[in-house]
């Protein structure tokens, strides 16, 4: 496992580096004036942390600056780091791999078109396997034929067996096929594919409900995971689909796509805050093996430009 952490911080860094830097710079020794925090709190909103996340975190600062006595904006850099930290450690699940211990354990993806589900569908079926874990993928997005051929690819790549039916089935069928069958074969995960569908289309979301109670019937025992699949460029406009989704199926979690296209990464603050869901895994690129293991003190070091950040848990 600890070779998925290995250069997260530098990907992290690479990714966003522009707003990290612009961010960490301010926390350069000058003397601490109300223009920092205008500059702190500009930044942070364009870094898409979010208006009132921004707000309560530069709050939060001051007063501790106000406490501590701080008269330099470096002293201020350690206690930003860790109140961040402590945000989104707050999360139960942050940062950590998903439980895959039940067989079999079932995990939903959700999210609107081209969020990225079927190619994280593929990643994490690689992750599994590499893991030794046997997986089957679930062809739930049954309305373009052409969804179906690409799960089956991912499939191919990661040697995960592709349970699928016809374009147009129910696709709730498929789901109950692919958990009889883990079941049948001892398979330990079963990864769901699902339609990219607009929230906004209710019948869709009737579908994914269902897509649910397959799922809480047939594996009653197992783990399941409902998460989004959310593309980090989308921001904070990624948000109000999560609402509609989790009236669906609740969700669990978040995966961050595309965090290798984004110029900014406040994104994860704002959905610990906001969503009050954990960040499990972001996608760093088109490739199987572009999915990385959200860390929490990678992803702060890498934005406040800081080598480590004490922990006073270890
Ligand atoms: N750069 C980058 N591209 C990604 C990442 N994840 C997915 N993509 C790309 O995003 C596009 C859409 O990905 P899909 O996996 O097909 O998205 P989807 O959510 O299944 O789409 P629909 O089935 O149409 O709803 C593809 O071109 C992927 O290669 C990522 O982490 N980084
Ligand atoms: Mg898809």
């Amino acid at each position: 496992m600890m070779a998925l952490f290995g250069g997260l911080v530098s990907k992290f860094k690479r990714v966003a580096n522009k707003w990290s830097q612009g961010v960490s710079n301010l926390f350069s020794d000058s003397p601490l004036t109300e223009r920092f925090w205008e500059e702190l709190e500009s930044r942070l909103i364009i870094g898409d942390v979010g208006v009132e996340t921004t707000e309560s975190l530069v709050s939060t600062l001051r007063e501790a600056a106000l406490e501590h006595r701080v008269a330099h904006t470096g002293e201020l850099k350690g206690i930003f780091a860790e109140m961040l930290v402590e945000l989104l450690d707050e999360i139960p699940g942050m940062g950590r791999p998903l439980d895959v211990s039940a067989q079999p354990s079932v995990i939903v993806l959700v999210g609107v078109n081209g969020s990225g589900k079927t190619t994280t569908a593929g990643k994490l079926a690689a992750m599994f396997m590499s893991q030794g874990k046997s997986v089957i993928l679930a062809a739930a997005d049954t309305y373009r034929a052409a969804a179906i051929e690409q799960l089956k690819i991912c499939g191919e790549r990661s040697g995960a067996r592709v349970i699928a039916q016809a374009h147009g089935s129910d696709s709730a069928a498929v789901v109950y096929d692919a958990i009889q069958s883990a079941k049948a074969s001892e398979t330990d995960v079963v990864v769901v594919d699902t339609a990219g569908r607009l929230h906004t289309k209710s019948n869709l979301m009737e579908e994914l409900a269902k897509i649910g109670r397959v799922a809480g019937r047939e594996a009653p025992g197992g783990i399941r995971e409902s998460l989004l699949v959310l593309d980090s460029v989308m921001g904070q406009n990624g948000f109000t689909q999560a609402e509609v989704f989790n009236k669906a199926v609740p969700l669990t979690g978040v995966i961050l796509t595309k965090f290798d296209n984004t110029a900014k990464g406040g994104i994860v603050i704002s959905i610990a805050r906001k969503l009050r869901l954990p960040v499990r895994y972001v996608g760093l690129g088109e490739g199987a093996s572009d999915l990385e293991l959200f860390s929490t003190r990678d992803f702060v070091c890498a934005l406040m430009d800081m080598e480590r950040i004490n922990d006073n848990n270890e």
